[in-house]
């Protein structure tokens, strides 16, 4: 063992400020700290607002996960104003929240995740040549025609809700707009494209043949088969991703967390391949599958840069008050809240949608050894096999049923409290919302990256990112890539959590309060 040295991790090429400070001792790392660095402070932003304003506010949390924090929002209106929208509601809803899913997998595999194998450390190597040439920001092959496609599909939501990011269409009992068939149709034609071109370039073979890989054993077979599925973005992933050992990288907790794919429509012929069971929320240890208890999650602030309580709490009993930053090396080192299930950690994700799914790839991928950073990222970067077909079936049944309702009429005085749970890109996001008299007395939200980037809680158990470090190899300290890819293994988004300015639009040295 050599000497324990304590190293910062620089992390660029992720949404926000993040900081990672790890230990390394024998070359590898036995400790980790993940810090949010910015204050986001949208809970007190909502409070004393009409309850209908977060509908505006909160899809600015974020610029790329926009449509899901309205989804959220809109969901804990339902429940407060006690209105079920209708199946077309639902339907243009998961629409879009899942057509922003689409472009974030894209993006945040091939622009943020493959890049790391252009890493001169990689430079020996046979596969780094085509790494670069496909892989290289604004250059590769790869990674252009990914802006591309991804910027054309998310004209759908700009279809279907008017802008994007930010669109407001959900509301309270449903949307506000059905758009005209003409546009529907415009909508499948959009896919079908995406889908043509995800086939050829990621994929290297039909939807179909990707949905029969169904073991580890199986995907070896897939990739044997024909040099296209090798060749495609996907089998690159594979077999880069095994080459620099990160399948063995990055484990982490057994604990998966998922508010499931989308909401199911009464009726539907929509299928996702499993049963229905991508559309139920869980916790999974990767073996047994318990259903979601929104009441079971709690929040921890003992490491983080927060005041007002101990142990956890319930997010309609949060509060969110602020600190000002503590020095490097202090207990509270996150302006990250904890979340907890049951009190535990758990990491949430693409992996984890599919295991508490029960997807045989990867629920038998983490059954054997847990989790790992490559299986992470092929959970992602496949995981548009799944969604596209939902969404063409949502899109087709909104043009044969586009006489039927859209909204049901919600009151105009709401009292009450609600929350909404969805999946976004990066995982399980939900909002917690209470109101008096019209007015919001208490909302939280609590992100995908608050529960994959958390802090320790109080009682000093480690966040999933930071468990997920340990143990990880680091060759070279100035260059520790290894440390990157299993932290963008679970794509992470610190806008989401954490973020602010001071008033000349400084990210530093930040003052909270007067
Ligand atoms: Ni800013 Fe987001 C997603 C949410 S992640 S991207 O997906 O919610 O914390
Ligand atoms: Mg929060």
């Amino acid at each position: 063992m050599g000497e324990r040295r304590i190293c910062e991790i620089p992390m660029n090429r992720v949404e926000g400020d993040l900081e990672i400070r790890v230990a390394i001792e024998g070359g590898r790392i036995v400790d980790a700290w993940s810090s949010g660095t910015l204050y986001r402070g949208f809970e007190n932003m909502l409070t004393g607002r009409a309850a209908l304003d977060a509908l505006v506010i909160t899809p600015r949390i974020c610029g790329i996960c926009t449509t899901t924090h309205l989804n959220s929002a809109a969901k804990c209106l339902d429940v407060i104003a006690g209105v079920v929208p209708p199946d077309n509601a639902i339907r243009l809803r998961n629409v879009a929240k899942l057509v922003e899913t689409v472009q974030s997998d894209l993006r945040q595999a091939i622009l943020m995740f493959m890049v790391d194998f252009a890493n001169p450390v990689y430079a020996p190597h046979p596969l780094y040549e085509t790494a670069c040439s496909r892989f290289a920001p604004l250059r590769g092959s790869s990674a252009i025609e990914t802006i591309r496609e991804t910027k054309r599909i998310i004209e759908i939501i700009a279809i279907i809700g008017g802008q994007w990011p930010h669109s407001s269409f959900m509301v309270p009992g449903g949307v506000t707009n059905l758009p005209r068939v003409g546009e529907l149709a415009t909508c499948r034609v959009l896919v079908q494209r995406f889908r043509q071109w995800y086939e050829r370039r990621v994929l290297g073979c039909a939807l179909e043949r990707w949905q029969a890989v169904d073991s580890v054993a199986a995907l070896d077979v897939w990739l044997a088969e024909s040099p296209a599925h090798a060749d495609g973005d996907l089998g690159w992933l594979v077999r880069l991703g095994r080459a620099c050992g990160l399948d063995a990288m990055g484990g982490g907790y057994r604990r998966f967390l998922s508010y499931g794919v989308a909401d199911l429509p009464l009726e539907t012929a929509a299928d996702d391949g499993l049963a229905g069971r991508s559309f139920v929320a869980g916790v999974s240890d990767g073996a047994t599958m318990s259903p979601l208890d929104q009441a079971r999650i709690g929040e921890s602030i003992g490491a983080s840069h927060f005041e007002g309580y101990e142990g956890l709490r319930h997010p309609f009993d949060g509060v969110t008050r602020p600190l000002p930053p503590e020095a490097p090396g202090g207990k509270r080192y996150s302006y990250a809240k904890a979340p907890r299930y049951d009190g535990e950690p758990a990491e949430t994700g693409p992996l984890a949608e599919a295991v508490v799914a029960g997807e045989p790839l990867f629920a038998g991928w983490v059954a054997g050894h847990g989790a790992n950073a490559l299986a992470r990222e092929v959970a992602r970067l496949a995981r548009p096999a799944r969604l596209l077909p939902l969404i063409d079936a949502w899109l087709a049944e909104l043009i044969e049923r586009h006489d039927a309702p859209f909204i049901v009429n919600a009151p105009k005085k709401i009292d009450g409290e609600g929350y909404g749970l969805v999946n976004a890109a990066r995982g399980a996001l939900g909002h917690w919302s209470r109101v008096q008299r019209g007015a919001i007395v208490g909302y939280q939200i609590v992100t995908p990256t608050a529960w994959n980037g958390s802090p320790r809680d109080d009682k000093g158990v480690r966040g999933p990112w930071e468990e997920a470090l340990i143990g990880v190899p680091i060759r070279d300290e100035g260059n520790p890539v290894e440390a990157g890819h299993v932290i963008r293994s679970f794509d992470p988004c610190l806008v989401c959590t954490v973020h602010a300015f001071d008033r000349r639009g400084r990210t530093g040295g930040l003052r909270i309060g007067a």
